[in-house]
């Protein structure tokens, strides 16, 4: 199977991610692809009518999309764990959507500043996206004691949305009020899953 990606994209990263801690990194092969929305990637929208990455192609040419569809089908083809079973299962992919939150409001922010011209750029609109990421980094930081020590789908969510942040937002310096989440992300990111996928800007 192939996974469309780039090392810029923390969606895309959430799959390489997963698919490191599920042991299929040997049956997937990686396909570096440009995208934004001004720019559409036509060998891309051939699989992902909306041109965006990831995009997994299996090898009788199904297209799964997006990340949370990727990993879910990943970890159900490893026979993995990265769900919990039974009711943790909710709260897994909640915390899943949480992080994707704040990467969907800092791609918006990145957008902004990197592709509107700027004569046409909406302060209101990056603080508003700004207080999303920092609504859910407060809800992480406060319930750390309830996730911390997991690898699961919301965790490794977390770490890439973590990273992302430091590449593009060092000057949102989210540390400075996040200190369980910044001691846990120190650890979490030890993990050879994390290593061989580091974002490259
Ligand atoms: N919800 C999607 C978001 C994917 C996404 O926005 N990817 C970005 C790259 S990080 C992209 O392809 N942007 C191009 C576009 O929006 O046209 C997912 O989880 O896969």
């Amino acid at each position: 199977m192939k996974l469309y990606y780039s090392t810029t994209s923390p969606y895309a990263r959430k799959c390489l991610i997963a698919a490191h801690e599920l042991g299929l990194m040997d049956r997937i092969q990686v396909t570096l692809a440009a995208a934004t929305p001004t720019a559409r990637n036509a060998e891309l929208v051939q699989h992902n009518p909306l041109g965006k990455l990831p995009a997994l192609v299996l090898d009788d040419g199904t297209a799964l999309y997006d990340s949370r569809v990727i990993v879910e089908y990943l970890n159900t083809l490893a026979g993995g764990s990265l769900i919990a079973a039974g009711d943790g299962r909710w709260d897994t992919l909640v915390r899943q959507s949480l992080a994707d939150g704040i990467l969907d409001a800092a791609l918006l922010m990145r957008y902004e500043v990197a592709l509107r011209p700027q004569e046409f750029q909406w302060a209101d609109w990056t603080r508003g996206q700004g207080e999303k990421i920092r609504g859910a980094l407060r809800h992480f930081e406060a319930t750390a004691d309830a996730w911390t020590g997991r690898v699961d789908l919301g965790t490794i969510a977390l770490a890439s949305a973590l990273s992302y942040l430091d590449l593009r937002f060092p000057d949102l310096a989210w540390r400075d009020t996040s200190p369980a989440l910044s001691s846990w992300q120190a650890a979490f990111n030890q993990r050879p899953s994390m290593i061989a996928t580091a974002l490259k800007g």
